[in-house]
């Protein structure tokens, strides 16, 4: 059989060899786990206790020691959850690495294309030879993985069945705060039914907002927002050269505006928005419109036509009159789902808004450009929200500054000039080739959750810490996945969920950008941190994010 081609800097990845805390990398074998006291979650105590009595209350761990006890093989299923992040391929490897560490028999299959693989017993089994083909790459692609949402006992029956009938005892799920609500529930399940089944999650997605006290940060973050940040410098380099345009850039992140604010300290745009800031200060759409366009016309009256600004994704959301629309158009398109289906044009979809949203909403919609309406209107996620990296909130910022600064141009008060051009940032870092630091915490990660499961223990969430330390300081244990869970409303009901992190505007990144953006408004003072670097010197190689660095500090 022919092999796949490579690439030269492929060939040398796949021989770099990933780092591991000490404790992982000297002892190998099946860890002690040392526990802590019984823990508690981050809110609604008693709500969350009654929901998860068999896994709530579990205390912190730690491998910090082997374990005397000889383990025997372990047969264990691993699904990849959600939106691709890069490192994915390395939790799979450093746990396929510390499953055969803890019992050279023990087996990994990789179920296929996410939950619904589980669920439908679809998997492979991952052998030396294709594992070794996926170290230290980028994507999902050695397994797959899918947005199902596994939450329904039917599923949970179906999962037990399939991992009885293969002879799979632990299940890993590496997913965002989602797929780990599911993996918390399942674990609860599981447990309450006696199956004998384990499940242990790790904390991936490239938003960075699967994070808290004890999880510093989600996988992935740091390599896209790497790619984000050089791709920012380059455009930065190019508006700085021909000083003639204004470049607008939408930055991925479903809600959070962590990956946007990390680019900002990296780069310093002119302007950056920050949703958490815009939903604090209740900022209207027309505010928005004239911060922007006041920069705009200052930098013009500098002599400067040309600029760069940052849009996380979920703005839209944050945005309080936007938001309010939003949620109408979810909870309408959801509780007509059928009837909308028969709905062909436009104009018999707009009518179906007017008529089911109410005023102030139906305002806001018809104040959106076509373009915008459309795909205000377009398909659902699983979960029946807006898929909002569809939306082009770059594009309608622009075409509204547009028009704000003509208003100014007729009453004589502006007389630059504004030509545009949009970016989405997204796709293009979320399967990038990992970072040395991506690659290993990924393999930490894959390998703490074989640590996990070798104790036996279940409810878990991997935990690789003191992220800021050289990797051999790492620390190596598990949060309770009860821990990290609060109530919260979703379609009218109160939820269990994990806890999202969202941008904390006490917090020292978002202070940092909050004393520095109105120079970096006005000066160009933009920094260029060029591309991932592999080999080379450790403070150019294994530099983590600029927001753990200051959270940390
Ligand atoms: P996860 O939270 O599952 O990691 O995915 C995050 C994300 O990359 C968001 O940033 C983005 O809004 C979304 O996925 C895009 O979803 P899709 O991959 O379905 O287009």
């Amino acid at each position: 059989m022919s092999k796949k081609p490579i690439s030269p800097l492929q060939a040398a990845r796949a021989a770099y060899k990933p780092k591991l805390p000490k404790a992982l990398a000297t002892h190998g074998s099946s860890m002690k786990a040392t526990k802590g006291e019984p823990t508690q979650s981050v809110a609604d105590q008693h709500e969350i206790k009654a929901l998860f009595p068999n896994t709530y209350g579990l205390p912190v761990v730690t491998f910090d020691s082997p374990s005397e006890a000889k383990v025997s093989a372990l047969k264990v299923g691993v699904i990849l959850s959600g939106g691709q992040a890069p490192g994915g391929h390395n939790v799979i490897a450093g746990l396929y690495d510390g499953l055969k560490k803890i019992n050279a028999k023990s087996e990994l299959y990789g179920f296929l294309g996410g939950p619904s693989g589980l669920i439908d017993n679809k998997y492979i089994k991952l052998e030396g030879p294709l594992v070794d083909e996926y170290r230290n790459t980028g994507g999902f692609d050695i397994i797959g993985s899918g947005r199902t949402k596994l939450e329904k006992e039917a599923q949970f029956d179906k999962v037990i069945e399939n991992c009885k009938a293969l002879g799979i005892t632990a299940v890993v799920v590496v997913g965002g705060d989602d797929s780990n609500t599911n993996a918390c529930m399942l674990a609860e399940y599981c447990a309450k039914k006696q199956s004998g089944l384990l499940v242990v999650g790790c904390p991936k997605t490239i938003d960075g907002d699967l994070k808290n006290e004890w999880i510093e940060a989600s996988f992935g973050f740091d390599t896209s927002a790497k790619v984000y940040c050089e791709l920012i410098g380059n455009i930065q380099r190019d508006a700085n050269s021909a000083k003639k345009y204004w470049h607008f850039v939408k930055l991925m992140g479903r809600n959070a505006s962590h990956v946007a604010l990390e680019c900002a300290l990296r780069t310093h745009p002119n302007i950056t928005l920050i949703s958490e800031e815009v939903a604090e200060k209740k900022k209207t759409l027309h505010e928005i419109i004239l911060e922007i366009a006041s920069i705009v016309k200052n930098r013009a009256e500098n002599g400067k036509d040309f600029g760069v600004v940052l849009v996380p994704e979920g703005l839209i959301e944050f945005i309080p009159e936007m938001k309010l629309m939003i949620e109408e158009l979810n909870d309408q398109l959801a509780a007509n789902a059928k009837f909308y289906e028969t709905l062909n044009t436009d104009d018999e979809k707009w009518q179906f808004v007017n008529r089911t949203l109410s005023a102030a909403a139906s305002h806001t919609f018809s104040s959106m450009p076509i373009d915008i309406q459309r795909q205000l209107l377009a398909d659902r996620d699983p979960h029946g929200n807006v898929q909002v990296s569809r939306i082009e909130t770059e594009k309608l910022l622009i075409e509204m500054v547009v028009e704000q600064l003509k208003e100014w141009k007729a009453l004589g008060s502006y007389t630059g000039k504004f030509s545009t051009v949009n970016h989405f940032f997204g796709y293009e870092g979320r399967c990038a080739a990992p970072s040395n630091f991506d690659a290993d915490y990924c393999y930490s990660l894959g390998y703490t959750a074989s640590s996990l499961i070798g104790a036996g223990l279940t409810g878990y969430l991997s935990s690789v810490r003191n992220l800021t330390k050289p990797a051999d300081q790492w620390i190596a244990g598990g949060i309770p996945l009860t821990m990290m869970m609060n109530l919260e409303r979703r379609h009218g009901k109160d939820t269990p969920v994990i806890k999202k992190a969202l941008v904390e505007l006490y917090g020292k990144p978002f202070l940092e950008f909050a004393a520095h953006r109105e120079k970096w408004a006005l000066n160009d003072e933009y920094q260029y941190p060029g591309p991932i670097q592999y080999f080379g010197p450790s403070e150019v190689c294994d530099i983590t994010t600029a927001t753990i660095l200051l959270e940390k500090s």
